[in-house]
C-alpha cells in the first residue's frame, strides 16, 4: 500500500483509504449515464456496485416504482400474463455470479493487434466525459478523432445477481410448439446515437442504418432462455438493482455480452422467427463490412485474460522478484487454464489460478516472476475454458465485437 493511501476518504466518520470511483459520463444535469470500472484498483471477484460499469445504448428513461411496474408476458404462450414485482418473487429464486462484459469492451485493441501504433492504456480513460458531451449536443466525431481515441475498455465487472429463472416465468406461461425466441423489451426509447455508432466500427465514413425512435429490445434464442442461470434479477450486489442497472428489473444473461441483458425490462413476447431488432441485426452483429448482407448476431463471448499488474505505465521495475497478476473469464464456462510467457509468446508457463473457478464469474490468476536481467520484456497470458476452447475465439469484425485477443504488457526491468 502507498502510504498516502489512508488519508483518502472518510469513511462513516473515519480516516480511511481512498475509495476506487467509476469513471464517468454525465448529463448535462450531472446524473451518470455511462461509465468505467476502474479494474486495476479492485479486488476480488464482485465489483461493488458504486464502480460498476455503466452503459446505456439509449435514453436513460425516468424511474418506475417498484410496487407500480408489471411486466407483461404474451406472445406464442397458452396463458398470457402480468406479473408484479410480489408475483415474481413468489416464484423459486436463484442468485448467479457472473462476468457482464460490453460486447465492444477493449475494441481498439483489435486495432492495436492488428495495424500497431499507440496500445490502449487500462488506465487513463479520462475520455468519457468528452464523449458523454459530444452524445448531449449530438455532435459526431471524425474518422480521425476516432483514431486518436484510445477505444473504450474497463466496461466489465463481476456481479452478484438475484431473482428467478426466466424458465420459470416461461413454464408458467405454456410455450406453444413453435417458439424460437423471446423478445426482451426495456422501457427506456431514443434513437441510437450515431456517434456510438460510428465508434464502433472506428470509422465515420460511411452510410448508417437508422432506425428512428425505439425501445431497448432483444430477442434471446429459446435455448439460453431456459437456461436456468438466465434471469429476471430484481437484485446485484446483496442490494436492490440501482436504477441505472435497470431497475426494477433486468435480464441477466450469464456468458453472453451486456448487450443481452435488457435492463428496465416491461415486455417479454415468445415468439416463432427471430424479429429483426435493431441491435440484434444492425449494431450487435458479426460480419466484414456495413454493408455486408451476411452479418449475424453474437451471442456468447469468447475466452478473456487481461493482465492487470504489471502495466506498461509501471516500468520500469526494479530486479528481483514480481507477482503477475490478472484476470481471465469466458463466455461458455469457468476457467480451467492459464498460461504465461515473459518472452512475447516464445514459451509459455502455468499460471496459479486462484480460487474459486466458478462458471460464470472471472478468476483471478497470478505468477511469481524471478527477473534478474535487465531489459525490455512482453509480458502474454492466455486462458483456457473447461471446454477447451482457447483464446482467442473471435476474429476481427467490423463492428469490433467481442475481442478476445492477446495483448503483451510492455515493462523495463532495471
Ligand atoms: N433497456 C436497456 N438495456 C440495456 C441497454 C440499454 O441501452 N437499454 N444496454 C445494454 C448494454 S450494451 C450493456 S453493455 C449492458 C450494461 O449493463 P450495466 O449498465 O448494468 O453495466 O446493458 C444492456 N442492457
Ligand atoms: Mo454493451
Amino acid at each position: 500500500m502507498a502510504r498516502g493511501e489512508i488519508e483518502g476518504d472518510w469513511v462513516m466518520g473515519w480516516p480511511d483509504r481512498k475509495r476506487a470511483t467509476l469513471i464517468p459520463g454525465k448529463d448535462a444535469q450531472g446524473r451518470v449515464i455511462n461509465g468505467r470500472a476502474p479494474l486495476t484498483e479492485l479486488e476480488g471477484l464482485i465489483t461493488p456496485t458504486d464502480v460498476y460499469y455503466v452503459v446505456n445504448q439509449l435514453e436513460v428513461p425516468e424511474p418506475v416504482h417498484p410496487d407500480d411496474w408489471t411486466l407483461a408476458i404474451g406472445g406464442e404462450i397458452e396463458r398470457p400474463i402480468e406479473l408484479s414485482l410480489k408475483d415474481l418473487r413468489k416464484l423459486p429464486g436463484r442468485t448467479v455470479r457472473a462476468v457482464t462484459e460490453c460486447a465492444g469492451n477493449d475494441a481498439g485493441f483489435f486495432d492495436y493487434l492488428m495495424k500497431g501504433g499507440r496500445k490502449p492504456s487500462r488506465i487513463n480513460q479520462q475520455d468519457m466525459q468528452k464523449r458523454a458531451e459530444m452524445r448531449e449536443k449530438g455532435e459526431l466525431p471524425s474518422t480521425e478523432e476516432i483514431g486518436n481515441e484510445s477505444t473504450t475498455t474497463c466496461a466489465v465487472s463481476g456481479g452478484e445477481f438475484t431473482g428467478v429463472p426466466l424458465a420459470e416465468v416461461l413454464k408458467r406461461a405454456g410455450l406453444k410448439p413453435g417458439a424460437v425466441c423471446v423478445r426482451m423489451e426495456g422501457f427506456d426509447r431514443g434513437r441510437p446515437d450515431l456517434a456510438v455508432q460510428y465508434r464502433s466500427v472506428g470509422r465515420s465514413d460511411f452510410q448508417l442504418v437508422d432506425p428512428g425512435v425505439i425501445n431497448y429490445e432483444k430477442a434471446l434464442p429459446l435455448e439460453k432462455a431456459l437456461d436456468p442461470d438466465t434471469l429476471l434479477a430484481w437484485s446485484m450486489n446483496g442490494e436492490y438493482l440501482l436504477h441505472i442497472h435497470g431497475a426494477p428489473v433486468r435480464m441477466v444473461v450469464p456468458g453472453w455480452s451486456g448487450n443481452w441483458w435488457v435492463k428496465w425490462l416491461q415486455k417479454l413476447e415468445v415468439m416463432n422467427r427471430m424479429p429483426a431488432c435493431y441491435y440484434q441485426t444492425h449494431y450487435f452483429v458479426y460480419g466484414g463490412s456495413p454493408e455486408d448482407p451476411h452479418k449475424h448476431m453474437i451471442t456468447a463471448m469468447g475466452v478473456r485474460c487481461i493482465i492487470i499488474d504489471p502495466l506498461d505505465e509501471d516500468s520500469p521495475l526494479p530486479r528481483g522478484s514480481h507477482r503477475i497478476r490478472g484476470l481471465a473469464w469466458s463466455g461458455m464456462g469457468a476457467i480451467a487454464r492459464v498460461e504465461v510467457s515473459l518472452d512475447g509468446g516464445k514459451t509459455w508457463r502455468e499460471a496459479h489460478i486462484e480460487e474459486p473457478r466458478e462458471k460464470w464469474l472471472w478468476v483471478r490468476w497470478s505468477h511469481l516472476w524471478e527477473v534478474d536481467q535487465p531489459g525490455h520484456y512482453r509480458i502474454v497470458a492466455r486462458a483456457t475454458d473447461e471446454t477447451g476452447r482457447v483464446q482467442p475465439q473471435t476474429p476481427w469484425n467490423y463492428q469490433r465485437k467481442h475481442f478476445d485477443g492477446i495483448v503483451p504488457a510492455d515493462v523495463t526491468i532495471v
